[in-house]
């Protein structure tokens, strides 16, 4: 199935409920009724007040014309462009996971692999969770199926140091991307969250010669929660951006716009199952058209 199915198919619940919606839009001629149960539909889809009352406002004002296509072109305004994998790789990149506990840090970390080396770069990954006990292990089966090396300390409870050896690891061996698995966190914990923050800054000053990037995983099932928890680390480690994760099993597929909305914080993947396949680069046309049922190209 091509990259573009599998996101439309993984964003059904989401679709479903909203195609249905703006049926009963269409077939009522845009009656207040059918407005009240979209906007309804779209804000339990998770999309933000002001994106629905915003949509809603080009409804009425296109009555006439082909509103859902007007809904498209509003939805695309608001997200950012689409950017250029190019612009990363003027330095070797450094990914630093962060997030929530059980939000699928460790499985990205193996997708991110995949893609990367699927595009020939050299492959790096730093075990960096050295809370859980089989949070090593879980790595390095991974690192194993995909014949990338990894480096950790088992007998090392001090992140900041594992991360230091890594990276001195990938500046000798010239790896072109270092992914690295940090364990989970809840924002509130205001001792892993410095703890993050050491790491973070370690990371900057002393290797200047990586482009050094943090990525937050969002679980797209949790909903609202899920804002505060991006707020909270983008105010301690600057985040260039967030993986959706588990969109496959969710119909609140609409949280990249309050994402982007209220926090600035642009989803670069989305992940769509437990598989090493399942990570899609965030292609926002494609998003909105998978949410609207535009373009069934499944
Ligand atoms: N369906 C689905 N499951 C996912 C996805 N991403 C991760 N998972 C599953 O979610 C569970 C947690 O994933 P992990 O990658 O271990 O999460 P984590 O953030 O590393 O967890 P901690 O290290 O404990 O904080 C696992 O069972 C994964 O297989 C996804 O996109 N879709
Ligand atoms: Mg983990």
């Amino acid at each position: 199935m091509a990259l573009a199915g599998k996101i439309f198919k993984a964003l059904k619940q989401t679709r479903d409920k909203i195609s249905e919606a703006f049926d009963l839009v269409r077939k009522e001629k845009v009656s207040i009724e059918s407005l009240d149960q979209l906007e309804e539909t779209l804000i339990l889809a998770d999309i933000g007040i002001d994106t629905v009352e915003k949509a809603l406002d080009v409804i009425k004002n296109n009555k006439k014309n082909n509103f859902i296509q007007e809904v498209e072109n509003y939805l695309i305004s608001v997200l950012p462009e689409n950017i250029n994998d190019e612009e990363y790789f003027s330095k070797p990149m450094v990914i630093l996971m962060v997030g929530v506990n059980g939000t699928g840090k460790t499985t990205s970390c193996a997708k991110l692999a995949k893609y990367y080396k699927t595009q020939g770069k050299k492959v790096l990954m730093i075990a960096a969770d050295t809370y859980r006990a089989a949070a090593v292990d879980q790595l390095k089966v991974w690192s194993n199926r995909l014949n990338v090396e990894m480096i950790y300390n088992e007998s090392s409870n001090q992140p900041s140091s594992v991360l230091f050896d890594g990276l001195t690891a990938a500046k000798s061996q010239k790896s072109d991307i270092i992914i690295v698995d940090t364990a989970g966190r809840l924002q509130t914990s205001k001792n892993l969250m410095s703890e993050l923050e050491k790491m973070y800054r370690l990371a900057k000053k002393n290797f200047s010669s990586f482009n050094i990037n943090s990525l937050i995983t969002i679980d797209a099932s949790l909903g609202q929660n899920s804002l505060i928890q991006a707020k909270d680390f983008n105010s301690i480690i600057n985040l260039d951006g967030a993986i959706l994760t588990k969109m496959d099993g969710t119909a609140k597929g609409g949280i990249v716009f309050p994402l982007y909305n209220e926090s600035n914080i642009s989803v670069k993947f989305i992940g769509t199952g437990e598989d090493l396949n399942d990570l899609h680069k965030f292609n926002r046309n494609e998003y909105i058209q998978s949410i609207l049922g535009i373009n069934n190209t499944a």
